[in-house]
């Protein structure tokens, strides 16, 4: 039996303010949060959801280099673009803070001061990697050099990109500092460390004895983690980006990002309101974290430690971590730019919030990993969306206008497959209570839809467009129970489907139900006026998903160049051998395809020497068209040769890379035919 709480405190993972959000937090972290702190709301309950932006950390001062701007020049865009994303698919946290914010500063430098001063650290010098130019210790990935698990160049000091291997510094060839290009060195620096493995009988006894509860995947994650034994963990680094370490003699030094990150939470709460400690302080208080499976142990291990340690705070009753979702079978990645960007869908499908956050959470990977794919989102859309609750909603609504004008009508004497309709509608309150309250959002929805499932099949089985002929009387029930059924839906949908539950109620012309009030066949008096019936959803056609997938393939094709790497170089050769190959500047004049072949292309060419026919093999990447009139690189003197029976004199260059692509190399502007290349 679960315990009674007087309020609920609910957080999000603070994103990393380096780029938009994709699908995949939404699926992992937001949209089941929000689920559940809408559902809270809608119980009357004293709740609050807190969330913000991760700004700190090397990945943004990465960034911030890579762009040539500053770690706040970054943080500041994508503050903006994630603030402005949540809200127009309607996350509805109480507040959106950050973690530059002055707050936070002071919150966290506090947190880690009270530690410090009550000797909850120890300190530790040991030696790291130093930029003797840049006079700046270096993070992992600000250290390049060669993989020694399979040669690629560009490998950083915690891994490599092409083949994935986990790396450490010490293990990269020919290392360098990204800052300054200089060959890294030793340096001892001194860092406090918070003693986990101090914690580690209290997280058994917390986690593994008091939480059995908690979804499988992430108690056996915890359980995996105090199984191996936890390691003391450094809370500060040497970075200049980042909250300063509150200590005499740390200049330099700032608090390590996954310490100062969740005390976001804590300080997201003291912006929101006065009354912060009632809620991070009382027992009566539930904490859930909704997160990701990659930060199970910074919320289930590092977090609650700190806590501890600190000792005026609750630990989280519930970190109902999802797993991960895939895009069309592949990982999502930032760095890949394969992902569907919130603030892109936004712009692309104008009034569909509700289409992906059901999407989203049908196919939530809140057990194991899943894959969202374009089909399945216009599947759910087109199958489940437009022709169930659609259907079922528009035709209640259209109906009532059409016999009644509107007026909602009387209820007469129920029909046994009413009474049988209205009982399975009362079932589903106590599963979709359970489903929401035990973290199964996907389960949940399906109760949700059950309203519009039945909805649908109690209209299509009573046929009240045929009885009006013969039965005006028993259409009044019909539509009287169709519409509360409505009202029903306007409810139960709330916490998935916030903005077409509004539209429901604004078709029927009323204000929002309480939750108490789900399943009730009563929400709509006879009489009521209903509003203008309009679609919900509209059906998505196949060329709308397939510029997504274009999209997607056009990104594939850039990453598979990216990823290619140049062939070695090939034997020296001499000056003289250089000086033996006569190129000219040529132009095209005649292009064909050769009969029977499927590469080969006669080509007469200008050589400024003469006309002659080249046969080259490139039909496949270039039209006959497209050839005629460029001007491109041939070397005249080659020995000519035989192509089924027609002579070809010297040959095109071309650039050709390890994907195959083909492309004509031409000079920058127009030349005369016979200039020498050298
Ligand atoms: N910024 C998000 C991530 O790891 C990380 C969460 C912090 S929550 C305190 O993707
Ligand atoms: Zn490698």
């Amino acid at each position: 039996m679960s315990k009674d709480f007087k309020r609920y405190l609910i957080t999000s993972a603070l994103p990393y303010a380096n780029g938009p959000v994709h699908i995949g937090h939404l699926a992992g972290v937001y949209i089941p949060s929000d689920i559940y702190t809408r559902y809270l709301r809608l119980r009357g309950r004293d709740v609050i959801s807190v969330c913000g932006s991760d700004e700190h950390g090397v990945p943004i001062t990465i960034k911030a280099k890579k762009e040539g701007i500053t770690p706040q020049q970054v943080v500041d865009r994508y503050h903006a673009i994630i603030k402005d994303s949540f809200e127009k698919l309607g996350i509805s946290f109480d507040i959106y803070s950050r973690t530059s914010s002055p707050v936070h500063a002071e919150t966290a430098s506090a947190f880690f001061r009270k530690l410090y001063d009550e000797g909850k650290f120890v300190e530790q010098t040991s030696e790291q990697f130093y930029d003797e130019e840049a006079k700046s210790f270096l993070a992992d990935r600000y250290i390049v050099g060669t993989c020694p698990k399979c040669g690629a160049e560009g490998a950083y000091g915690d891994q490599c990109e092409v083949c994935g291997s986990t790396l450490s510094p010490d293990e990269l060839v020919n290392p360098r500092s990204t800052l300054s290009g200089a060959t890294p060195i030793k340096r001892e620096t001194k860092h406090w460390y918070l003693p986990l493995d101090k914690y580690e009988q209290m997280l058994r006894e917390w986690i593994l004895e008091g939480h059995k509860e908690w979804k499988s995947n992430v108690y056996g994650q915890c359980k995996s983690w105090l199984d191996g034994g936890l390691m003391p963990r450094a809370v500060s680094r040497d970075l200049d980006w980042g909250i300063p370490v509150p200590v005499e003699g740390a200049e330099g030094k700032v608090l390590y990002v996954w310490f100062d990150a969740p005390i976001g939470y804590i300080s997201a709460t003291k912006e929101l309101t006065p009354d912060w400690e009632k809620y991070w302080k009382s027992e009566d208080t539930k904490l859930v974290h909704f997160i990701g499976k990659d930060n199970i142990v910074f919320h289930c291990i590092v977090f609650p430690s700190m806590l501890k340690a600190h000792g005026e705070y609750i630990l989280p009753e519930n970190v109902p971590s999802n797993e991960f979702l895939n895009l069309e079978g592949n990982k999502i990645s930032t760095s890949k730019n394969w992902a569907v960007w919130l603030h892109e869908y936004l712009v692309d499908f104008p009034g569909k919030e509700d289409v992906l956050r059901y999407a989203l959470c049908a196919t939530a990977p809140e057990t194991k990993d899943n894959d969202f794919t374009w089909k399945d989102y216009q599947a759910r859309n087109n199958n489940e969306l437009v022709a169930v609750l659609g259907n079922f909603v528009n035709r209640a609504l259209v109906l009532t206008k059409k016999y009644y004008d509107g007026e909602v009508p009387t209820c007469g004497e129920l029909a046994d497959y009413d009474r049988d309709t209205i009982a399975e509608l009362s079932s589903i309150k106590a599963s979709l209570e359970s489903n929401i309250e035990n973290y199964r959002f996907r389960e949940a929805l399906k109760d949700a839809m059950n309203f519009a499932r039945i909805g649908n099949k109690y209209l299509a089985d009573s046929e009240p467009w045929k009885l009006i002929k013969t039965d005006a009387e028993r259409v009044k029930t019909i539509l009287n129970i169709a519409l509360q059924i409505t009202a029903n839906i306007a409810i139960a949908i709330e916490p998935f489907m916030p903005f077409s539950a509004a539209k429901i109620l604004n078709m029927l012309a009323c204000e929002k139900f309480g939750w108490e009030r789900l399943g009730a066949m009563d929400l709509l008096a006879a009489g009521h006026h209903i509003g203008e019936p309009s679609l919900l959803f509209e059906k998505i056609e196949d060329d709308v998903i397939q510029k997504q997938l274009d999209r997607l393939a056009e990104i594939a094709k850039q990453n598979k160049a990216a990823e290619v790497k140049a062939e070695p170089q090939k034997a020296e050769c001499s000056f003289d051998d250089f000086q033996k190959m006569d190129i000219r500047v040529s132009t095209i004049l005649e292009a064909e395809k050769l009969p029977k072949t499927k590469k080969l292309l006669k080509l007469t060419i200008d050589t400024g020497i003469d006309k002659r026919t080249i046969v080259s093999g490139i039909a496949e990447h270039f039209s006959p068209e497209e050839l005629v009139g460029k001007q491109v690189l041939v070397l005249v003197n080659l020995a000519p040769r035989d192509f089924k029976g027609i002579t070809s004199q010297g040959m095109i260059l071309m650039a050709e890379d390890a994907t195959g692509a083909l492309r004509l190399l031409q000079p920058n502007e127009k030349t005369n035919n016979g200039a020498m290349v050298g």
